[in-house]
């Protein structure tokens, strides 16, 4: 029965897929979830744009998930041109092929017209705050929504109730017009964000015409709070912080923490953070008189600084107007922390797996830089890395017999940096344990220098630290005796000064990583029109007897774009359930 749903025990949910079987997919199948992508016309911060969207709106629907269990989430592709794939950001999605949503790495886009059924099972030990969104050009600025995933066990901290919180940016051109600019050799940028949007609401002025309003997060005096910040944006790097209220970090990227307290939060794009907020009781409120309090949020490490806000509301309020904006900010605008939660964020639980500096098998050094010729780009070792660079899906190919993974690894090697530069990819063996640095670097011609927030897809890493100048890793396993790194999937390689000198280390951030996964991921930085620009990598674990012995066989209808596992008006999929 639908709506019941019973949490596996921990040996089911440690087993790897098995060699699964093959299902028609036809109308008797009932998927747990359907979400639908649409470009249309859609109204937010009071300006109409044309922007793809997930169920009509965005954010689209919350999809809540139980760890351990097996969920089926069909997503069909409704627009008429163009195509999309549906990531799962943050889970480790590490025995189902192809259901990864990374578009030229491990699965053939959804064509228009066409729907695909992922399969998605969130590990047990994984429950906390994700999000869903397209990884398809620029769609996710508007394609996407929260994905909650709920324990089996009670939650390791009290509360009352939770509300969800996602932020997004708004921009006012199109999604094609940002690509073309971007990518042109008439480089043109996409302006910064015109607006934070909060669970997609905004207001910028009070006097603006329109009709939108700022968010409202409606809560009950006297109760306590689990608020799932999401940093759904696109290219905003956002602090926030509430009026007269303190909160409590409890969670980082699906990974419970020792309680922090702190008065503000710093939010990368691709990050998460759970926070206890306890609400003042009537007696509190009746003392300083108002019932509503600022949620100020301002944008960090760009040339523009935008202060934006949304609204806490205690029930039986009357005298808040959503349409007014607060001016001047009721809180000192926010000024970027370099570090914030750097060797200070502890796991809840002690974690045995972290390695440590000797158990690190090979060490890849990522210099990332912009570079100016013809074209505007990010580099990576380099080089860029494009959805249309590669000709099909890696993991693709892999299966097909067309690539080949361990010329691809002599390579790399033989190359000194780990990196390939035929495939444009890191490979790594299962039982590596590499640790992977972001160099920061000046620009080519005149040593600018951006903030990064960098994700991987596929297993967690350790956030081993970052800092300024060139990494040392002496220096930096002398702070680790001291402090045992937390596992993330996004961290921010920050920016210490604007400008430096081309091509001068300006910065690190470190990671360590056991290769234990064998799959394509992608590593790349979150915001999107540095993703646009070439900023993403691709890891890819182990050689294609690993890929084979993880997830068996697989279909031919998995291996062509538009194939037999991607169902239409007429054609019922023929997919293979990895984990039955
Ligand atoms: C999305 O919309 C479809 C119908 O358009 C509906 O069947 C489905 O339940 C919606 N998904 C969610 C998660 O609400
Ligand atoms: C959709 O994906 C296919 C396969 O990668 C590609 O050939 C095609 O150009 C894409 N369509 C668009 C509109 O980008
Ligand atoms: C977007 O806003 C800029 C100014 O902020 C304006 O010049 C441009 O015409 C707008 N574009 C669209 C499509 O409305
Ligand atoms: C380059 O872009 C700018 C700004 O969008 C525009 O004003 C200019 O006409 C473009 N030049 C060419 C040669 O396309
Ligand atoms: C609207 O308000 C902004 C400041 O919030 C002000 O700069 C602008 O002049 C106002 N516009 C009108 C038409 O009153
Ligand atoms: C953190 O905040 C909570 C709730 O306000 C409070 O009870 C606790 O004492 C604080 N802890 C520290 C270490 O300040
Ligand atoms: C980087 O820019 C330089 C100078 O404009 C150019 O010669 C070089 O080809 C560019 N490199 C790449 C990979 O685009
Ligand atoms: C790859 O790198 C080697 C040097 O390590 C260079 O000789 C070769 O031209 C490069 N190939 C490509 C396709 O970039
Ligand atoms: C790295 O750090 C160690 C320990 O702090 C120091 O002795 C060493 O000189 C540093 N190396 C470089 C190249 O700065
Ligand atoms: C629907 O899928 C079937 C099987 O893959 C294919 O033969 C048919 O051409 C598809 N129809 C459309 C309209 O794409
Ligand atoms: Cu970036």
């Amino acid at each position: 029965m639908k709506g019941i749903r019973i949490c596996l025990n921990l040996l089911f949910g440690l087993a790897t897929a098995s060699l699964g079987s093959v299902f028609h997919h036809d109308d008797s199948f009932q998927p747990d979830y359907i979400l639908r992508v649409t470009a249309e016309d859609y109204t937010e911060a009071c300006t109409n744009r044309y922007s793809a969207l997930v169920n009509g709106s965005s954010p689209g629907p919350e999809l809540r998930l139980k760890e351990g269990q097996v969920n089926w989430i069909r997503v069909y592709n409704d627009m008429k041109n163009g195509n999309t794939t549906i990531h799962w950001h943050g889970l480790t999605a590490f025995t189902a092929p192809f259901s990864d949503g990374a578009p030229a790495a491990s699965q053939w886009p959804i064509p228009p017209g066409h729907f695909f059924d992922y399969e998605v099972k969130p590990e047990v030990g994984t429950a906390g705050t994700y999000f869903y969104h397209s990884h398809v050009g620029f769609q996710a600025v508007s394609a996407k929504g929260p994905l909650i995933v709920d324990s089996c066990d009670p939650p390791p901290f009290s509360y009352d109730e939770e509300r969800t919180i996602l932020l997004s940016d708004f921009f006012n051109e199109t999604d094609k017009h940002i690509i073309d600019g971007l990518t042109s050799t008439n480089f043109t940028w996409s302006g910064e964000t015109k607006a934070i949007l909060v669970n997609g609401h905004s207001r910028q002025v009070t006097n603006d015409t329109g009709s939108c309003q700022l968010a409202s997060i409606s809560i009950e005096p006297g109760l306590s709070y689990r608020l799932r910040f999401i940093g759904a944006t696109a290219l905003s790097f956002i602090s926030l912080a509430i009026e007269s209220h303190d909160i409590t970090i409890i969670e980082a990227d699906g990974h419970n923490t020792k309680p922090l307290n702190t008065s503000f939060l710093q939010i990368g794009s691709g990050q998460r953070y759970s926070v206890l907020l306890t609400a003042k009781s009537e007696a509190e409120l009746k003392k300083v008189n108002k019932r509503h309090f600022y949620i100020q949020l301002t944008t960090l490490a760009r040339p523009k600084t935008l202060t934006n806000f949304a609204v806490l509301q205690y029930s039986g309020g009357t005298d808040v107007d959503l349409k007014a904006v607060p001016s001047p900010p009721p809180l000192p605008v926010a000024e970027i922390s370099q570090g914030w939660l750097d060797y200070e964020l502890e796991s809840l639980h002690p974690d045995r797996g972290f390695p440590k500096l000797e158990e690190v098998t090979r060490r890849i050094i990522i210099d990332v830089h912009q570079n100016v010729s013809d074209h505007v780009i990010w580099l990576q070792n380099g080089y860029d890395w494009v959805q249309n660079f590669p000709q099909s899906p890696y993991l693709i190919d892999i299966y097909n017999g067309k690539l080949d993974t361990s010329a691809t690894y002599q390579r790399a090697i033989a190359r000194g940096n780990g990196f390939d530069n035929i495939t444009r990819t890191f490979p790594a063996k299962i039982g590596e344990v590499i640790e992977i640095v972001w160099q920061n670097q000046g620009t080519f011609d005149n040593g600018g220098v951006d903030a990064h927030p960098f994700h991987a897809h596929g297993r967690h890493y350790y956030d081993i630290g970052g800092g300024d100048g060139q990494y040392n890793a002496t220096a930096n396993e002398k702070l680790l005796d001291s402090h045992r790194p937390i596992q993330r999937d996004t961290s921010v390689l920050y920016r210490y000064r604007e400008k430096t000198k081309p091509l001068a280390p300006s910065g690190w951030r470190a990671w360590r990583i056991r290769v234990t996964d064998a799959g394509v991921w992608m590593y790349h930085c979150h915001i999107l029109q540095h993703m646009v620009m070439g900023m993403q990598t691709v890891f890819m674990f182990g050689d294609r007897e690993d890929v084979l012995s993880q997830s068996g066989p697989v279909e031919s209808g998995y291996l062509t774009y538009g194939g037999s596992a991607y169902g239409n008006a007429t054609h019922s999929p023929v997919v293979r359930h990895f984990y039955e």
